[in-house]
């Protein structure tokens, strides 16, 4: 049986939740064609978060890896085209560490474009009436830094292996604290995630999308 692992993160920034997590945990072991899915959380902590993951991928050498965080703030879905070389943290991680403008991975390139179809994702999101759009930064906090180790790590070990992230919204009951922020309803996450993952794996390159379905 093939593998495809997703991972998302745990609460960080003073939040009792992250979405992230609580959408795709219902994934756990689900199928998708002759593949199944292997769910696991990392830590919001600089560098910890990609030891524990590429232990995660040596352990299960999967095909395809997409790793999930939230976006506070953003209205939609937001599959992510490229990760940079830079750790920039607006905030401390969970463990009190707070990187300003060091790279993730020393004499690594300046950035990894994903390797996702991801205006075929955004596409099919949107056509299941889920916001949805393609993102041009990931930020310069953990998420970028993992995004960034993740498709490092697969270009340099496991160069057939496809990888890629996507964050996602607050859910309502964090807007209700975060005023005049969108949410997305768990539900809707979680078949977002689903068709995303679902897509990525059908799809070995992307369509083109007319227009651009970017932000
Ligand atoms: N979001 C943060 C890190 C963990 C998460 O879920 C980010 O966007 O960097």
């Amino acid at each position: 049986m093939k593998t495809i692992l997703v991972t998302a993160f745990e609460p960080f920034g003073g939040d009792a939740i992250n979405p992230s997590w609580e959408a795709i945990k219902p994934l756990q072991n689900s199928r998708i064609a002759d593949a199944h899915i292997k769910v696991h959380q990392l830590p919001c902590i600089f560098d910890t978060s990609l030891t524990q993951l590429y232990t995660l991928i040596d352990d299960y050498q999967p095909e395809l890896v997409i790793s999930v965080g939230l976006a506070g703030g953003r209205q939609d879905i937001t599959v992510e085209r490229v990760a940079i070389n830079i750790n920039d943290a607006r905030i401390a991680d969970n463990a009190g560490k707070q990187p300003i403008d060091t790279p993730v991975i020393a004499e690594g390139p300046a950035a990894y474009f994903s390797s996702l179809p991801i205006k075929a994702m955004v596409n099919a999101l949107n056509i299941a009436g889920i916001p949805a759009a393609v993102s041009q930064t990931a930020g310069t906090f953990v998420c970028n830094h993992v995004m960034y180790g993740l498709l490092h790590y697969l270009a340099q070990k496991y160069p057939a292996a496809r990888g890629g992230f996507i964050h996602v919204p607050y859910l309502p009951e964090q807007a209700v604290e975060h005023e005049n922020m969108p949410s997305m309803s768990l539900e809707s996450m979680t078949i977002a995630l689903r068709t995303a993952i679902e897509v990525a794996w059908n799809n070995k390159s992307d369509i083109v999308v007319t227009g651009g379905a970017t932000h």
